[in-house]
């Protein structure tokens, strides 16, 4: 009746932005993401018929605020009329500063949710199940280079790179690790219904998939960079367009595309993706990862870096 699971983040190159469907969750576009090795979410679910209420902790302390959405997802998982659940969460990353931790929480909460409740769940429908607790979650069942894709009616996720095939790391140039002002959920919702550049986006979406699809099978880096840098400002722009304006930047992510610019310059294979809060996450060839730290720690604004390869799906770890 207990499970502890293991989840990475996930980073969007091509990136999921506005609902389709809000009661199910459905994103609007597809995505694609890498998932990182160095950070995790490890979640432990314990399933006890003597619960009257769900408890969760979050590194430690009580989390009231997040336990709706983690009893909801367990609930998918396992319907509303089971034990009731003692959640203990431990994430080594800020959460809630733009660094994906709903991802890879709600990943985890799936696999550990299922194997508390002995259900053998094929990884698809965990995919499912933890995108319709948040979009990007469903993302984080898979390693590696992952596309998800919309249907009418579900998502389909699936590994299209492994780590092997293109190796990748990330440098995350973190700029505060403060809350961020506005929710994704909420602020997708302020897109849609607000900017002017919404139904472009939305429409323009395919291509991007395409276009990176092709560069991830070439393994073309400079392919890769082009349109996810691309996809990433036109998402920014969605958002900058929106009323009220949603802007996640402050001074320090600037500086650190201006530092990317720059390297870019002199040669290195790197290029930038920004999510919805301030941090700079530059993506770069593993034999350049050092050179960029360097550089991106020294810029202005920047508090701290971390730096990651790619790593594999939501697992379960072995609970002792
Ligand atoms: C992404 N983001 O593709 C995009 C890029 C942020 C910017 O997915 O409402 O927490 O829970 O489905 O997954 C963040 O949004 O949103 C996100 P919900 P989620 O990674």
């Amino acid at each position: 009746m207990r499970a502890t699971a293991i989840a990475q983040p996930n980073i969007a190159l091509i990136k999921y932005w506005g609902k389709r469907d809000v009661e199910k969750n459905l994103p609007a576009v597809g995505s694609i993401s890498i998932t990182l090795d160095a950070l995790h979410t490890r979640m432990c679910v314990e399933l006890d018929d003597g619960l009257d209420a769900d408890e969760l902790t979050v590194n430690g302390d009580p989390a009231p605020g997040m336990l709706l959405r983690v009893s909801t997802c367990i609930d998918r998982v396992l319907g509303s009329s089971r034990a009731g659940a003692r959640v203990t969460s431990d994430c080594n990353f800020p959460i809630a500063a733009g660094l994906a931790s709903s991802a890879s929480s709600f990943a985890a909460a799936v696999v550990a949710a299922a194997a508390a409740g002995g259900r053998d769940i094929a990884t698809d429908r965990l995919a499912s199940l933890a995108g319709a607790a948040s979009g990007s979650a469903a993302r984080s069942l898979y390693g590696g280079i992952v596309e998800l894709g919309v249907r009418a009616d579900d998502i389909v996720v699936a590994e299209i790179a492994s780590a092997a095939d293109f190796p990748l790391r990330v440098v995350v140039a973190v700029t505060t690790t403060a809350s961020k002002p506005v929710g994704s959920t909420e602020a997708m919702e302020i897109s849609r219904k607000s900017s002017p550049f919404y139904a472009n986006w939305v429409a323009g979406q395919e291509d991007d998939l395409h276009a990176a699809r092709l560069a991830i099978a070439r393994r073309d880096f400079a392919a890769l960079a082009t349109v996810a840098e691309h996809n990433c400002l036109k998402m920014h722009s969605v958002m900058w367009a929106s009323r009220p304006a949603i802007v996640y930047w402050n001074s320090a992510t600037l500086n650190c595309l201006q530092t990317i610019r720059a390297l870019q310059a002199d040669g290195v294979d790197v290029f930038f993706t920004i999510d919805a809060g301030p941090q700079v996450k530059a993506i770069c060839d593993p034999a350049c990862a050092a050179d960029v730290e360097v550089a991106l720690r020294s810029t202005d604004g920047v508090a701290t870096t971390m730096s990651s390869g790619l790593g594999p799906g939501a697992r379960l770890e072995d609970c002792t």
